[in-house]
């Protein structure tokens, strides 16, 4: 009989068996609900209703574990648009919480406390704002004539943030922020500047004219802080009053299509005055140079300050604690990420040192590198909670199993640098093969940990395909660049381990 035949007929058999088996199953579980069900109808209403629920709780108690069990949720996806305002409750409850967990919250509580004193002495903040020599201290000094503000032709010339008191109409007691320049050589400067408009109810923008792209860039980025601004066009005096209708027509509709307020009476042009240098020839015919005062003219910019100040007076406040509770959150974000990136380095090198001395411990190491066991399990987990991710264990065991089947493509790049990277230790003589297998080890590991971390980083959770192609994608790179730190972390354990064997 030919096997092809033989198969067919043991198929038969099994097809037929199959058959049978389940024509008695369907008629044993047939008979046993007829069953119940006569019993139950036969007996009180109640149980029948308690039987009927509990067994849809036990259907849908089942429905509910498969889908857990089988069906991914998709990555979390980051809201569109502009972030939701957090509220001083969420802030504080934020900053207890991280506190408590030991991180560095001085810098969002700074914020919090330079609000509170702010609030408390009730003055209003105007912030001047614009690229570097644009004229913003030339027009404080014009506000505060009697103020010593630095001046200077040199781009640059203001580095550091001052306030001055203005008193504004009906007694309003102002304090005009001057800020470096944006735009400028010095790093932290812009920032500087962005920090302090965040901090004040007003901003006046200053340009010298059409907007450069940065200035634009700028303005979109302070209109996000929804705070009134007065558009000023400073250096007037350098343009015909044709000229100058022109370019405040302009500026209006750039700050249009920008997305910024554009209000008509709260865009202008003055001129600061600033001091200029000129040449005077004597009657003798000899030059001498003198430093005449330009003559300031800045009466619209009082107006639309005064105007701003009446108008908006008690929405001033609330919109700048909005943006200050923006700013603290801000701060305890970028905080939360320090504490993140250090935490998970510690996991990293502490998984990293488990792998070495797991492999220097093997009495025959074999070529086999084993990701998926305890340390990388643990390592996963950990490294998961750091970053507020809750994965399921399927997840954990298909990432590692995933980044087990690449460990056999990068193993030789790893045993390749790891044995190079030894020998140019200093110190050690001839490696041996236990050493180098050590080393490789602890870099797939460490490997393994930062490309982790960089999705969790991205998705707020552990997506097991993507985080293990990101481990394929990115290996060589952690290797070359964990050599040093690995093959140091391997020595110190077998320089104990022969202390210790002595
Ligand atoms: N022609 C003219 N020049 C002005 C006017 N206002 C200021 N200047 C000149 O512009 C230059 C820069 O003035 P500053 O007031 O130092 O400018 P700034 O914006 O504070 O500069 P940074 O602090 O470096 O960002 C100085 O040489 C001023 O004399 C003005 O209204 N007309
Ligand atoms: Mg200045």
């Amino acid at each position: 009989m030919k096997v092809d035949r033989f198969l067919r007929i043991v198929l038969g058999i099994a097809i037929f068996a199959v058959f049978l088996i389940a024509t008695g199953a369907l008629l044993f579980v047939t008979e046993s609900a007829l069953n119940i069900w006569d019993r139950l109808r036969g007996g009180p209403a109640p149980i029948l209703w308690a039987y009927a629920a509990a067994l849809v709780a036990v259907i849908l108690g089942a429905l509910y574990l498969v889908w857990r069990l089988v069906v991914r949720r998709p990555p979390k996806s980051q809201a569109p648009g502009r972030p939701a305002v957090p509220t001083r409750e969420d802030i504080e409850q934020r900053l207890a919480a991280a506190e408590a967990a030991g991180i560095d919250v001085e810098a969002a509580r700074g914020e919090l406390r330079e609000l509170a004193s702010r609030q408390a002495t009730g003055t209003v903040h105007l912030c001047f704002f614009g690229e570097v020599s644009t004229g913003k201290s030339s027009l404080i000094r014009a506000l505060v004539p009697d103020a010593a503000v630095d001046v200077d032709v040199v781009g640059g010339s203001t580095s550091a943030v001052r306030h001055y008191r203005w008193q504004a109409g009906e007694g309003t007691q102002v304090l005009l922020t001057d800020v470096p320049g944006t735009g400028g050589h010095e790093a932290g400067l812009d920032e500087l500047a962005l920090d302090e408009a965040r901090r004040a109810q007003l901003i006046v923008f200053v340009c010298e004219g059409d907007l450069a792209r940065p200035e634009a860039e700028a303005i979109r980025a302070l209109a996000a802080l929804d705070k009134p601004m007065i558009l000023v066009m400073n250096k007037a005096d350098r343009y015909n009053v044709e000229e100058q209708a022109h370019l405040l027509h302009r500026l209006l509709e750039r700050l249009e299509s920008i997305g910024g307020d554009a209000v008509r009476d709260r865009v202008v042009a003055v001129s600061a005055g600033g001091a200029v240098d000129v040449i005077e020839q004597r009657p003798d015919g000899s030059e001498i140079a003198s430093r005449r005062e330009r003559p300031a003219d800045i009466g619209v910019l009082v107006v639309a300050m005064n105007r701003l100040l009446q108008s908006e007076r008690d929405e001033l406040d609330t919109r700048r604690d909005r943006a200050v509770f923006r700013l603290a959150a801000e701060r305890l974000d970028a905080a939360e990420r320090t504490y993140r990136a250090q935490r998970a380095e510690q996991v990293i090198r502490s998984s990293t040192r488990k792998a070495i001395i797991g492999s220097l411990a093997a009495i025959s190491p074999g070529t086999d590198i084993l990701i998926q066991g305890y340390i990388g399990t643990a390592m996963t987990r950990e490294l998961c909670k750091l970053y507020g991710a809750a994965p399921r264990d399927l997840d954990i065991e298909e990432f590692l199993t995933l980044s087990q089947s690449r460990v056999g493509r990068v193993l030789p790049l790893a045993l390749a640098v790891a044995g190079n990277g030894l020998k140019a230790f200093p110190g050690v003589g001839t490696v041996a093969g236990g050493l180098v297998h050590a080393v490789a080890y602890g870099l797939i590991f460490d490997a393994l940990g930062r490309s982790l971390v960089a999705t969790l980083q991205q998705h707020g959770e552990l997506v097991p395909d993507l985080a293990a192609q990101e481990f394929e994608d990115s290996i060589s790179e952690h290797v070359e660049a964990g050599l040093r730190r690995v093959a140091r972390m391997a020595l110190e354990e077998k320089q104990g381990d022969d202390g210790a064997g002595r």
